[in-house]
């Protein structure tokens, strides 16, 4: 006998067409190749007798498209009206052209699609200067070329900048070469592996090592496009609560109630505007979830009140471990019930983690997740806002789940191997259930561990990073990714979890934290405090600069918001989105430059950086504090001193801002303040505002109207309101920047100069500096 067992795909022996595509079978498997679109493709190849048909991840149906399929002497061809796809009859080997003939993706002849052992891994040629991008949170460089990567959620404490795997799953890339692009999704919850061209100068390959494989190939002509089709096979978040914008407080733990509201004083004696503060596991109970440590915490009402009188809203943590304790509820009742996660035998599995040794709900369950509503019903009325899911990789002392644990998967029945990369996103959506099931109005909730999808019910954040400039950087990259690849709503914790975090690093990390979407200060048990006003004076005055800016940003950085709960597209978003082919932005020195939007690019850099190198792709570009013009297409060197982290505004920019409150339950002035920046270009914004805390923007309670801009014409036009919801603000001002007159710029077809003063303010602006 051989121990080589390694199975090939080979010659098709038949096949049909079916479901807008076709499905056939080799000597040795069957597959399947339909169109969701002309542009999305889903392949599946299975070695059981009949297709695995269950996703958590898709929730986008095949839409109607025509598709052609015809047969050579050596091919399948499959045609859509943007793609032409040929399937080799005697190797299974697929090619992905577009309608000029390119070709844009390939599998590697030769190698095609095998399994070795039970793990089924599809080989595509490595393009000519091909590059990689996105995969979720993982570690390395913008462009993953030469990287392998491992998916198995894991509790990676204090992780090396090179560490993986990490806490998540999002096994979704965007490959990129010759002026084309192409996303790949591989629907799959069991251990995979990525290779893109790591160890090998061959090909770029990704595995699964249980089940069928599934995976689909997008194509678009831009890797908004891709992100777009993503988004919709996946799904987008829905509109947060408005306050989860604002600023977050954190630390591993704020204790006891004395302090926290202590701490929420503080804020407001020091005019630093805050929006939650988040409660750590010592709240608990010995870590029992859903108690209150009584002495700490002697009348927690009370003290989200407390809070709540200061407009600060509470978020607690939730772990996933339940203590198996004689008398404790949610352990008596998930064993009465049937709820908790057993081994193969049916014996409850116990793994160890803060309460000691604990059960974990069968979150694939769905009736599980039902049963998990019942616990969030006194947080809920005690006036919690938000719910913070971490441990959910599932991580216990030691660090190794068994792989012979049973996990319902929504009835299909699993091991560990499908199990446990889902079991974060699964937690996630049990949690925003539960919510909306005691009321339905927006939480704010946060995970560590998920899969792909998670947008829809949870904000993500980067787990525990370390105090240095090293993870700082690499933190963007993560979160340029993890946007790439679905989640817009994510965030680093400010200053570094592990270690004692210095002035200048705390205050440079708040800074760039200023420009991405989830904005959250957090530090380890144990470290040295990392409250705003830790660091001395001037650290703090630069800190209350960036967090009073971000709330006067909140009108430009809501309308964000909503184009990734309509469309998908991140909020921060790498330049490789819009500025995909342009070499530069690869280099190590440019790929941790961002874009908030479409007209504000961040240039994160060291603490210690007095001045740094930007790559400014074409077009004009301003700097955001003083208005001086830089010229793209090429670098620049900006001082970067430590209380002016570079930013610029690209030309055409529309940059709606209010007035400075301290809580987003402040009222700003009934004044909106659009800043427009000069330049020859076209440009527009969609300017959207809702109640914030409501769904009933899903039924037109809403207040949206297009902004455009012709920057030949000089013409600013604002399009009608839509929707049902009446603006917050009265007037709108407008500030124009870099312009040299602004007499002849036409406002909705009328010339600035007879705009009425008390509809339009119009202020040319030199030297504008928005910290004061
Ligand atoms: O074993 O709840 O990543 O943010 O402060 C550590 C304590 C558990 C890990 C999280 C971190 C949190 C910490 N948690």
């Amino acid at each position: 006998m051989s121990y080589v067992t390694h199975q090939k795909v080979q010659r098709i022996v038949d096949y049909q067409s079916k479901d807008n595509g076709i499905q056939g079978a080799t000597a040795e498997f069957r597959f399947q190749v339909q169109c969701f679109s002309p542009s999305l493709i889903k392949v599946q190849v299975s070695r059981n007798a009949s297709f695995f048909d269950f996703s958590y991840a898709v929730v986008g149906k095949p839409k109607e498209c025509e598709v052609g399929i015809r047969e050579t002497d050596n091919e399948v061809q499959i045609t859509t009206s943007l793609l032409n796809i040929s399937l080799a009859s005697k190797d299974f080997c697929l090619s992905f052209f577009n309608k000029s003939g390119q070709l844009i993706q390939a599998d590697e002849k030769g190698l095609g699609t095998d399994w070795i052992h039970q793990e089924c891994t599809v080989y595509k040629s490595l393009q000519k200067g091909e590059r990689f991008l996105g995969l979720g949170g993982k570690v390395g460089n913008l462009n993953r070329r030469g990287m392998g990567y491992t998916h198995w959620n894991t509790d990676y404490f204090a992780y090396p900048i090179n560490g993986d795997p990490l806490y998540t799953t999002i096994p979704f890339y965007i490959g990129v070469h010759s002026n084309l692009c192409y996303g790949i999704f591989l629907d799959s919850t069991s251990k995979s592996h990525f290779n893109f061209g790591a160890s090998n100068n061959r090909f770029s390959s990704f595995t699964t090592e249980a089940g069928d494989m599934i995976y689909y190939f997008i194509y678009g002509q831009t890797v908004r496009k891709i992100i777009g089709q993503y988004a919709y096979l996946t799904g987008t978040m829905a509109m947060p609560p408005l306050w989860s914008l604002g600023y977050h407080q954190s630390r591993y733990s704020y204790y006891p109630a004395a302090d926290v509201e202590r701490l929420a004083q503080t804020f407001r004696e020091k005019q630093i505007p805050i929006d939650c503060i988040h409660l750590d596991i010592h709240y608990m109970q010995d870590y029992k979830l859903f108690t209150w440590n009584k002495e700490r915490f002697p009348n927690h009402k009370q003290t989200i009140a407390n809070l709540q009188k200061q407009n600060i809203k509470t978020t607690v943590i939730i772990d996933p471990g339940i203590k198996v304790e004689e008398g404790y509820r949610p352990y008596e009742d998930g064993v009465a019930e049937n709820m908790f996660i057993k081994y193969t035998d049916g014996t409850n599995y116990s793994g160890e983690v803060w309460p000691g040794w604990c059960h974990f709900a069968d979150f694939t369950n769905p009736k599980v997740r039902q049963w998990w509503y019942q616990w969030f019903k006194e947080h809920i009325s005690d006036g919690v806002a938000g719910f913070w899911n971490d441990m959910n990789e599932i991580a216990t002392w030691g660090q190794y789940l068994p792989n012979n644990l049973i996990f319902d998967y929504e009835g299909h029945g699993a091991t560990t191997h499908l199990g446990r990369n889902v079991f974060g996103l699964l937690m996630s959506r049990a949690t925003y259930e539960a919510t909306q099931h005691w009321q339905k109005k927006r939480y704010f909730i946060l995970t560590r561990a998920c899969y792909a999808g998670v947008q829809r019910y949870s904000a993500l954040w980067t787990g525990d990073n370390v105090v240095n400039n090293p993870h700082m950087l690499l933190g963007i990259r993560m979160l340029q990714s993890i946007g790439m690849s679905g989640v817009s709503f994510c965030g680093c914790d400010i200053g570094g979890f592990s270690g004692n975090t210095p002035p200048d690093l705390f205050v440079r990390w708040l800074s760039i934290g200023t420009f991405t979407p989830f904005f959250r200060t957090h530090t380890m048990v144990n470290s040295s405090a990392a409250d705003p006003w830790s660091f001395g004076e001037e650290a703090l005055e630069i800190v209350r600069n960036y967090i009073s800016l971000r709330y006067r940003l909140l009108p430009y950085i809501y309308s964000l918001f909503y184009q990734a709960h309509k469309i998908g597209i991140p909020i921060l978003r790498s330049l490789a989105i819009d500025f995909t082919h342009e070499p530069n932005i690869y280099k190590e020195d440019f790929q941790n430059q961002f874009l908030l939007g479409d007209f504000m690019l961040v240039a994160p850099t060291t603490s210690d950086a007095k001045i740094t190198e930007v790559y400014l792709p074409e077009g004009k570009w301003y700097d955001f504090y003083n208005d001086d013009t830089y010229i793209g297409g090429k670098s620049v060197y900006i001082t970067a001193p430590l209380n002016r982290l570079p930013v610029l505004v690209k030309e055409g920019g529309l940059i709606p801002m209010q007035s400075q409150i301290q809580s987003t339950e402040e009222t700003p002035q009934d004044t909106l303040f659009l800043h427009i920046y000069n330049g020859e270009t076209k440009t527009a914004l969609e300017y959207y505002e809702d109640d914030g805390i409501s769904h009933s923007y899903l039924e037109n309670l809403y207040h949206k109207r297009n902004i455009e801009w012709d920057g030949e014409k000089k013409r600013l036009n604002f399009g009608n309101p839509k929707g049902t919801y009446s603006s917050q603000f009265k007037t709108i001002t407008l500030l124009f920047h870099n312009f040299e007159k602004i007499s002849n710029v036409v406002v909705n077809d009328v010339f600035c100069s007879v705009v009425e003063e008390k509809h339009y303010f119009m202020k040319p602006i030199s030297n504008f500096d928005p910290f004061y």
